[in-house]
């Protein structure tokens, strides 16, 4: 694979690696550069940590080492296996948690954890019900984690208000041209621009807790076991920070709940399924749900619509801004997962009733 970062002497000798030390790439992620390193008795993961996306990469690894090391001990009292259940970090040599290179860029290595894999697509409904498992698992062991102590990586990361503002900006601005193109997609957004800060008014009224949440629940962020199919562990930290609830489970139906890829541009293949729905949810509240107040149990529906509303209107932004965050492939990229995550919200709009019932039928 080619790569514009690539893994030298001095970053492995920073972790105590010889420069012969076996590596290969991994292709994971549309964020980091990542390598799979076959050190002497154990294989482990490094990686470059993108610093224009994460500006504090210092803060990262300080709140990745405070959830990591409180999930070891929670699991070891409950019986689990650390070493495999959650991410273990390596320090460098010097005992530091991440290393740089010439270049300035971040390096940082975890154990590799054996016997399991990340899987990009929904195979069977078990899988989202694993996903949803170790999603609801992770909540429920962090729920006395004192969230405020944790960095804020990305400020107003799933403040779905401050994305709508983001948004205006953007056609506003007309950087790249293309407001003339967006007229109903923009319209959908502000049809729905009091629904946005809906969750985040709970939060500031209190009727919601601030909790750990990981920002990024998608499947593949999951590792399930390869002979047993069932979650072992929760992936990619990076964006682990103080959050709600509603919207990490909301991006996980978001992600896993569609019967089509994020940028499946014919829309007569995008729905939003429930049977998908009640998988992940299924696995989510047999882990969490006995950790959740009756308020965010509530919410969770509302969660998965105003994710998915925040992320098409993020989309539909750095559109019209000229393609400048997400990695897009061809020119309406980004206009196609807009129009692609608005079919989404649409449907769970009209859904909402049987989301409410099935989260329900899960709790009962
Ligand atoms: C980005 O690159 P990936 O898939 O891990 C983004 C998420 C979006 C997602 C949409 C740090 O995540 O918030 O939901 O794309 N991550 C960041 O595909 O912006
Ligand atoms: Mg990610």
């Amino acid at each position: 694979m080619e790569t514009k970062n690539p893994l030298t002497a001095p970053v492995l000798a920073a972790f105590g690696l010889a420069s012969d030390t076996p590596y290969k790439p991994l292709l994971s992620g549309h964020i980091n550069d990542t390598y799979l390193v076959q050190a002497p008795g154990r294989k482990l993961t490094l990686q470059r940590i993108n610093h224009f996306v994460f500006p504090s990469p210092e803060n990262i690894m300080e709140n990745i080492l405070g959830v990591t090391s409180f999930l070891r001990e929670k699991i070891a009292a409950q019986g689990g296996d650390p070493d495999r259940e959650t991410l273990t970090v390596v320090p460098t040599v010097e005992g530091a948690s991440f290393a740089r290179d010439e270049a300035g860029n971040y390096w940082r290595c975890t154990v590799y954890v054996d016997g399991a894999a990340s899987h990009e697509s929904v195979q069977d409904l078990s899988m989202l019900e694993e996903a949803g498992r170790a999603f609801g698992r992770f909540q429920q062991l962090l729920c006395d984690y004192p969230a405020d102590t944790l960095h804020e990586i990305i400020p107003d990361f799933h403040n779905t208000p401050a994305r709508y503002r983001q948004l205006e900006e953007a056609a506003e601005k007309n950087a790249a041209g293309r407001l003339g193109e967006v007229g109903p997609e923009l319209d959908f957004a502000r049809a729905r621009k009091q629904d946005c800060a809906l969750l985040m008014d709970l939060l500031a009224r209190g009727e919601l807790p601030l909790r750990v949440t990981h920002n990024d629940t998608k499947l593949s962020n999951v590792l399930l076991d390869d002979t047993t199919g069932k979650a072992v562990c929760v992936i990619d930290l990076d964006t682990v920070m103080p959050g709600l609830c509603a919207f990490d489970f909301g991006d996980s139906i978001r992600a896993g709940a569609s019967t089509a890829a994020e940028d499946e541009a014919d829309l007569s293949k995008v729905h939003f399924d429930l049977d998908l729905f009640r998988a992940y949810s299924k696995g989510f509240l047999s882990a969490a749900g006995q950790a959740l107040t009756e308020k965010e149990l509530e919410t969770l529906p509302d969660g998965a619509r105003l994710m998915t509303l925040e992320v098409g209107m993020r989309f539909l932004a750095d559109y019209l801004n000229g393609d400048v965050y997400f990695r897009t492939a061809y020119p309406t990229h980004n206009l196609d997962r807009a129009r692609n995550q608005f079919a989404l919200v649409r449907e769970m709009e009209e859904k909402r009733g049987d989301m409410d019932r099935i989260l329900r039928e899960c709790l009962a």
